[in-house]
């Protein structure tokens, strides 16, 4: 039988990895977008031993040219469009290009699709951030969008193309509105990596504490290998539709610390408020959270909950680990460095 052709862009960020993984056991043939300004070190790929597996072809969603080559020559069954200015905290001193990429990017892959490669299924990687600062206590794919971030505001422009190519073209595109998910490779810049590596350096190496912005706001985790089994699903039914992926659970940042600390031998006791705020261990006496005023943001969404119902119901999708699990694996993996 002939092999499905999927294109993933954003090969070399954490869901491009995990999604060409599940892919490739899928038996799909995988080509995998790379912008050419990259690095060009696939270290995500690497660590899961699939870098010779996926074709990689060059992909720049600021480039209408580049885009158009890819689609009309792909042949490709499906297209996973997770290639993004990922980080909320670079969209404040980055709007435009935030906008550029996120935004205008996803309208340049709508076309050329529409023109060259019209039967080409779509996902494109939305998210929970277009919800902002929501007032209700859970959110689904009826909760109303209010952004607070260039970057939201960007992902949110993307999210209704997507639905107006959806009804005015009939392409088959959906969004999956993503909560956070997290990993053993998720991004430095991201809170959840940067606690779990910055508290092995703390214990293991030469940092003398970790230091943070607010960890009062809540957020949804879940884990990214669960993720990307959703986005497959999605492109799997028959109609086109946009789902809600979460993990059903909430927890601050601080909640995060906390548990995170005891796989590092920590127990923290937290003193002071504001950004005096700190942890101590309760052991040593020593300083292990501080507060730094530069990792606060201009706005701050403080509250994400998400409702996967839809998913469940349709997708028969429901994610395998908790956030216990995820922060067990994050860790392990952290300390692994230093054993
Ligand atoms: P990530 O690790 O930051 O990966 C983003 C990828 O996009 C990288 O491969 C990056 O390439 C590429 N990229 C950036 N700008 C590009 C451009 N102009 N042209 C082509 N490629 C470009 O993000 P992730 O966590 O895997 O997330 C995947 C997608 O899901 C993103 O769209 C993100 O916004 C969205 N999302 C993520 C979450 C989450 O919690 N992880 C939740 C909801 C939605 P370089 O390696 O060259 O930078
Ligand atoms: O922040 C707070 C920060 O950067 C989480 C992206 O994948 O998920 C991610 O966006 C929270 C925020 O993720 C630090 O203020 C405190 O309240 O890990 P984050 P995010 O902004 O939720 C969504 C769904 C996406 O779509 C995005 O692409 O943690 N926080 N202190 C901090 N955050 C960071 N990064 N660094 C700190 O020092």
């Amino acid at each position: 039988m002939k092999k499905k052709r999927a294109l993933i862009t954003g090969i070399s960020g954490q869901d491009g990895a995990y999604l060409a993984e599940f892919l490739l056991n899928k038996g799909y043939k995988v080509f995998g977008g790379e912008r050419q300004n990259a690095s060009g070190d696939l270290w995500r790929l690497k660590s899961l031993g699939i870098e010779r597996d996926i074709e990689i072809v060059p992909f720049e969603l600021l480039e209408e040219n580049n885009i158009n080559d890819v689609i009309r020559y792909g042949n490709f069954n499906e297209i996973y469009n997770l290639a993004a200015q990922s980080f909320v905290g670079n969209s404040y001193s980055n709007p435009v290009f935030t906008s550029n990429v996120n935004a205008l990017g996803v309208t340049r892959l709508l076309e050329s699709i529409r023109h060259f490669s019209k039967n080409t299924k779509l996902y494109q990687a939305s998210t929970s951030e277009m919800y902002g600062n929501s007032e209700t206590s859970k959110q689904n794919e009826s909760t109303k969008f209010k952004p607070v971030s260039p970057y939201a505001v960007s992902k949110l422009y993307a999210h209704w193309m997507i639905n107006l190519y959806r009804e005015a073209y009939g392409l088959f595109c959906c969004s999956g509105i993503l909560f956070n998910h997290e990993s053993p490779l998720r991004g430095n810049e991201f809170v959840t990596k940067k606690i779990v590596s910055d508290l092995a350096k703390v214990k293991y190496d030469s940092l003398s504490h970790l230091s943070l912005g607010n960890i009062h706001s809540k957020r949804d985790w879940g884990f990214a290998k669960d993720y990307v089994r959703a986005m497959w699903l999605m492109l799997q039914q028959k109609k086109a539709d946009d789902y809600v992926i979460s993990s059903g659970m909430t927890y601050t940042v601080k909640d995060f610390i906390n548990n995170a600390a005891k796989y590092y031998g920590f127990n923290l006791v937290w003193k002071g408020s504001g950004l005096g705020e700190k942890a101590i261990d309760n052991k040593t006496k020593k300083i292990i959270v501080k507060i730094d005023k530069k990792y606060f943001r201009p706005t701050e969404v403080n509250f994400l909950y998400g409702d996967s119902s839809k998913a469940k119901k349709i997708l028969k999708w429901s994610p395998k680990t908790n956030l216990n699990g995820l922060i067990k694996k994050m860790c392990e993996h952290e300390i692994k460095k230093y054993k």
